[in-house]
This record gives C-alpha cells, structure tokens and sequence, in this order.
C-alpha cells in the first residue's frame, strides 16, 4: 500500500454514491463495554443480523478482537470473512478510509482521513482513539489499495453523502464543530472537501438530528438515493425540536440546486416516536470517565435515514414503531430495483449510532 502524495482530484479519482456499486462491505465487531451495555452481547447480536442481511446482498468483512474471534466466528455465517485488528470501537463508517474511483483505470483508492472520536479533548466520545485513527490505512492495506492521507483534518465518513455527480451533503453542526477543525475556515474546509471527494458543490444543511453525539452527522438526518434525490428525517409534530432542524433542512434542500444545476427531489421520512434509554438499559453499560455516559431518561437519536444501500438491497434500521412499516414502505418505492430488509436496530441506537455508522462500503469499478 502506498501512501499517495497528492490529492484524489487531481488524479481523476471521485467519490462515488453509496448507491453505486459495491466490491463489499466493512464492519466492526462491538465489545466495549462502557459503550455497549452488557459489554456489548446484546449488540453483537444485531451486529450479526445486519452483517447476514447486507451478505445476501455483497461481500461483507467483519473486523474484531483477537479476544472476540472465536465468539464472532461461531456468530457469523460462514459468508462472512473475519480479519483480526485492533480498534477503539467498532463505527467504520467513522473512522475507515472514504474510498475514491477512477473509471478511466479502473482503479479505487482510499482516503484517510485524521480521527478524534467525534471531537477529541473539546467534546469527543471516548478517549483515547489511537487504535481507530489506525483502521483506514490497515483496511487498505489489507485491500492493496493506495491511499490519500490528510491527517490534520479531522473527518468522519457520517458526516458527508455525495451523488457521486459532484455534489456533497453535509451539516454545519459537525463539520464546524469546535473539536474537529477549529483552525480551518468553512472556505478551507469545504476546499479541503473538493480536493479529496473530487466534489464541486457542497450543500450546508445548518444541523442534523436532535441530540445526535456525533454533533449532527449528515447521515443520520439525510441520505441520497440517487442524483438529484434524498430522503430527509422528518416530523410533523411541531412541538418536537425535530421539527424545526428538519423543516430548516427541507428549506435548504428545496431552495439548492446540485452540481448539475438541478433542484432536489425531497422525500419525507417520519422518525418514530422519542425513543429513550430504560433504566435496564442505561445500568448496563460500565461508567468510565472519558466515555459519554449513558443515562436512564436520555433521548437517543432515532432515524430511519441511517439505512445502508447494498448492491442489491436497502438495509433500514427499525425501532418496533408504527413508522417503521411507512419508512419501509417509502423506501421500497424509492428502490423498486434493490430489497429493503429491516433490521431491529434499538441496540446500535443504544450505543449512539445506527445502520449506516456501522457499515462502510468498498466501491468496485
Ligand atoms: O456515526 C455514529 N453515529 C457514531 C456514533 C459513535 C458513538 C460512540 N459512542
């Protein structure tokens, strides 16, 4: 694996829709107990359902503990190929690499980009991250896919979604968050943006969901389901705080064009009802002082936004909630050619993310 020094643009490499197609996908096994109640059994199960669902679909890889491999081996498919690495915890999506194309060659590559757990000392999720910050150079590595690397920006793979024509979604709330770039202008930052996803219009959503701890990551709140189409998080219910960060986000969606000069199709999908941790739940999860606690009575930040597109398939997080059967619904007529497949998802949320932040998918060409 080579380290690559210059910039994805300039070498003709882009970064492509989640809905383009895919050589496989990434996970990582969860097992840290101040994050995952019950040092994280109760995950682990919801991890494997999601890994089966999105195999029926492409390759799926599953990285964990050497102390978790034989727990893991015995959980999974046979399918499903483990690779052994150590990380801090297991949302690929946030700290794996953003891999880039090129169709002329025919070749992917990855960027790496800096991690810090959602905001490092300022207001980051856990400390410390060095294993993490590592998991994007060894995924290409394993890969033998070269890579760019700018590790003084700090960047998670949530927090942007692209149409793979140019355009880049993103939110405020994250990318201007005072933990991550704080030196960095927003021009820099979106230059930054442009130069690595090889993108020519990025679109500033103001924040995403409501108490989301990854400070509003766009893929919770937002996802493309092809150029010139998204799915917004949404409530009618205009005492919820929801109400106005999604009609904030409506607005700006409906008055933007895309690099394309096109005006964005936007569909509506309802978030179930306030979901909030149970006492059971919150007791067990270990207390560790650098770790974000998990309270009994905290609103978890629920979306059926957070979907993974497979080759084949859509795999859309549920939460027992009337909405789930409309946001199924939706996203079928919105995929007519994919298999949307729900899975329980209440035990990601538990540890602060869901479907998407949990899967990281490998481009093919
Ligand atoms: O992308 C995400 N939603 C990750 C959340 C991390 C939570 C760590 N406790």
């Amino acid at each position: 694996m080579r380290i690559i020094n210059s910039v994805p643009k300039q070498d003709g490499f882009r970064m492509p829709g989640e809905f383009e197609k895919h050589e496989g996908c990434w996970m990582i096994w969860p097992e840290r107990s101040d994050n995952w109640r019950y040092g994280g059994k109760p995950a682990q199960k919801v991890f494997a359902e999601v890994a089966h669902a999105i195999s029926e679909f492409e390759p799926v890889t599953m990285i964990v503990s050497a102390a978790q491999y034989v727990n893991a081996r015995q959980m999974l498919n046979s399918n499903i190929r483990i690779v052994e690495m150590s990380t801090d915890d297991s949302w690929v999506r946030d700290c794996g690499p953003t891999f880039v194309i090129n169709t002329n060659t025919a070749d992917v590559r990855g960027v790496n980009w800096g991690f810090n757990a959602w905001g490092g000392l300022v207001d980051g999720l856990y400390f410390p991250w060095d294993k993490d910050d590592l998991v994007a150079q060894k995924i290409c590595d394993m890969e033998r896919k070269d890579c760019y690397s700018i590790p003084d920006f700090i960047l998670e793979g949530g927090s942007i979604h692209v149409d793979g024509e140019g355009t880049l979604i993103v939110t405020e709330e994250c990318l201007l968050s005072e933990g991550r770039n704080a030196s960095l202008s927003k021009e820099d930052i979106e230059n930054n943006l442009k130069e690595y996803l090889n993108v020519e219009k990025v679109i500033w959503l103001k924040r995403g969901i409501y108490l989301d701890e990854t400070n509003g990551h766009v893929d919770n709140i937002c996802n493309y389901v092809k150029p010139g189409e998204v799915v917004l998080a949404w409530t009618d219910d205009k005492n919820d705080p929801q109400y106005d960060i999604s009609k904030e986000c409506y607005d700006i969606l409906t008055n933007e064009t895309d690099a394309k000069g096109r005006k964005l199709k936007v569909h509506k999908l309802h978030v179930p009802s306030p979901i909030l941790i149970s006492k059971e739940e919150s007791i067990g999860v270990d207390s560790v002082d650098g770790t974000l606690p998990r309270e009994e009575g905290d609103r978890l930040a629920a979306s059926y936004a957070n979907y993974y597109t497979a080759n084949g398939g859509v795999v859309v997080p549920l939460f027992a909630d009337p909405n789930d059967d409309k946001a199924v619904q939706l996203l079928q007529e919105l995929y007519p050619e994919r298999k949307v497949v729900g899975v329980y998802a209440r035990e990601i949320l538990l540890g602060g993310g869901n479907i998407h932040c949990i899967t990281q998918q490998q481009p093919s060409v």
